[in-house]
């Protein structure tokens, strides 16, 4: 799915701002039909829950409203007019006037509704739409819905992290003509000193076009050309998109009728390649080393609503602890973040929000699930099917990223339950069928061990969260360093291929400190991260290490939780831990606290990150 864009022959009109807001209870019948009351407004793009101080909004189960006016522009007559949510969570129902014009079921991913015949060019529509916060055992992520005594509703999930709602990523109105181009692949290959775009062009609208092609470097030059829908472009002398140096190309796609241009779009994408060769991951054939986070979307006040500037600041401070990837845990981020990745230079696994397909948590640490997380009654075929389009339209979605180098198909799924081959098998097949160029991995949970996972040997890569030293042996690092050695070389062993961390950390309290090891002070966040570190250096099949996490967030109620989970790096509102200073340490060869003191181009910085980096 092509990203919306202003091109020659394209038009995009922002409609983010305020909204008018309710929530169904207050509402009315069929809101759509008349205007809902301006006395609540909401800001699109941001989670809804954090912006009210009425608890009945902020923990309110089921559907809100959003609405607004558009005037579709004046210059768009005889052009295809189209809607696009980069997404709305969980689920939404569009109707422009009293037309429905969208359903879409996934929060984490982008959908469009085609307006061409319902609107026209000059006039004003009525925007309405009903955003449904609700988890069941058939959405990814799963959740349940139980009704309380008194009649409320109440929402219960298997993820720790908050269920923001609303409209958290930007909504667009674009224009294309009728005959247009609809999507885009490109695969790129190396070989000697050129690379290889191997490109399918698909249209839409259209009984009869022609495809034409350019290639555009940075400068804008044209360095290759090609016609036809599918073909291959080479690229001399090309300049390699690289973990830390990338280098983007333009795609240059235009659809024409009798030589003259019908439509344009530019696809921005890079020239590397990724491959896993026995207990390696190459990049551009080169061996590569994971530094860094899992993140989440969360901020103060806008939830996962997407924000440009923390955007910025987030990257700002990956580079400034040397990480060069994170992890889009545990769902698919909004594209203006993969986009910065792409421009930046930053690694990417891309989640699915397939997070918490285990019953095993409520079976507290013996991990043992009342009852079986994969039978029909639980995360059955339907959660399976659920699962699959939701691989689709993230594929769909980030299959052109250059950073995008694996994708994790699921978060601590109850590998080690019988039923778990049945549920993965087809899935893993529908990514490779959906994308044969990428490694596929999912993350590992603590119940799955290299002796009771079923499922590993179907991924290329080992992504294990554990939690050693935290959740068991707490306080006791000798032991928890050296069950995780053990436990580490047994899916080695078991599985002969490379593995990684995905998730490892400790809560910590700012400001809290001890000469002991103490839980909860920045000693022992430092110092856990310190003995796992000595695990991996000394395990040589080890491709990477991702710290749960790159900030605190906000979490749903629980004892185990204090404002949030504490595990974070940095504070939420971004404030280093005396753990980041170590991590920048460790993975730039720096210590001290001064930004102008280490710069990515810094020669020395950077050969001492290399030199850690690939440490193993
Ligand atoms: C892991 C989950 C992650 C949690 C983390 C924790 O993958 O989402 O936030 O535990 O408990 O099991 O901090």
């Amino acid at each position: 799915m092509l990203s919306t864009r202003t091109t020659p022959t394209r038009d995009v009109v922002s409609l983010d701002g305020l909204w008018r807001f309710a929530l169904d209870t207050t509402a009315g019948p069929e809101p759509w039909t008349s205007r809902i009351p301006a006395t609540l407004e909401a800001p699109v793009p941001a989670s809804y829950n954090d912006l009210f101080v009425d608890p009945a909004i902020r923990d309110h189960v089921g559907v809100v409203w959003y609405q607004r006016e558009v005037r579709v522009p004046r210059g768009w007559a005889g052009e295809r007019v189209v809607l696009r949510f980069g997404s709305v969570t969980h689920a939404a129902q569009v109707y422009v006037d009293d037309t429905l014009v969208a359903e879409h079921v996934g929060g984490y991913t982008p959908f469009e509704a085609d307006l061409t015949d319902v609107v026209a060019a000059g006039q004003e529509f009525r925007l309405t739409v009903a955003v449904d916060n609700r988890l069941t055992n058939i959405t990814i992520p799963p959740g349940s819905v139980d009704t309380l005594p008194d009649g409320r509703l109440k929402q219960s999930y298997f993820h720790d992290f908050y269920n923001y709602a609303g409209i958290a990523r930007s909504v667009k109105l674009a224009s294309t003509p009728r005959a247009h181009v609809s999507d885009i692949t490109v695969v790129t290959g190396i070989d000697g000193t050129s690379g290889t775009v191997d490109y399918t062009v698909e249209a839409a609208g259209t009984d009869g076009h022609d495809v034409r092609l350019r290639v555009l470097d940075e400068d804008g030059v044209t360095v290759a050309t090609a016609e036809g829908e599918t073909g291959s472009i080479r690229i001399d002398d090309v300049r390699l998109w690289q973990p830390g140096a990338a280098y983007l190309y333009d795609l240059v796609v235009e659809l024409t009728r009798d030589g003259e241009l019908v439509d344009s779009y530019t696809l921005p994408f890079g020239v590397r390649t990724v491959e896993v060769r026995g207990t390696q991951f190459l990049i551009n054939g080169e061996p590569f080393y994971f530094t860094g986070f899992g993140k989440h979307e969360d901020t103060p006040v806008r939830g996962k609503g997407h924000d440009d500037a923390y955007l910025v600041h987030d990257f700002q401070l990956l580079d400034w602890t040397g990480a060069n990837s994170f992890r889009t845990s545990h769902y698919p981020y909004a594209e203006e973040v993969l986009d910065f990745a792409d421009r930046h230079g930053i690694v990417v696994v891309d989640e699915t929000a397939a997070v918490g397909l285990n019953l095993g948590v409520q079976g507290g640490l013996t991990g043992i699930p009342p009852t079986p997380t994969f039978a029909e009654e639980n995360f059955g075929g339907e959660t399976k099917n659920v699962h699959a389009q939701h691989l689709r339209e993230l594929i769909a979605r980030d299959k052109n990223h250059p950073s995008v180098v694996m994708w994790s198909i699921a978060n601590e799924p109850a590998s080690n339950e019988e039923g778990a081959r049945g549920y993965f098998e087809p899935l893993v097949d529908l990514a490779r069928d959906l994308d044969p160029t990428r490694p596929l991995t999912y993350a590992a949970v603590m119940f799955a061990n290299p002796t009771n996972d079923t499922i590993a040997d179907l991924f290329d890569v080992l992504s294990i969260n554990r939690y050693y030293g935290w959740y068991v042996f707490t306080g006791d690092l000798a032991t928890a360093e050296s069950v995780l050695e053990q436990e580490l070389r047994g899916w080695v062993q078991r599985f002969g291929k490379p593995i990684m961390m995905s998730e490892y950390g400790a809560d910590t309290q700012p400001g809290l400190h001890s000469v002991w090891d103490m839980p909860w002070t920045e000693e022992y966040q430092t110092d856990l991260l310190a003995a796992y570190h000595r695990v991996f250096d000394r395990i040589p099949e080890f491709v990477g290490e991702h710290i749960w996490n790159f900030a605190d967030f906000m979490t749903g109620p629980g004892i185990h939780r204090v404002d949030g989970n504490k595990k974070g790096v940095f504070t939420r509102d971004r404030k280093p831990k005396g753990a980041a200073f170590s991590l920048r340490g460790r993975w730039r060869g720096l210590e001290g606290r001064k930004p102008g003191s280490a710069h990515a181009g810094d020669p020395a910085a950077t050969d001492a990150a290399a030199t850690e980096g690939t440490a193993s």
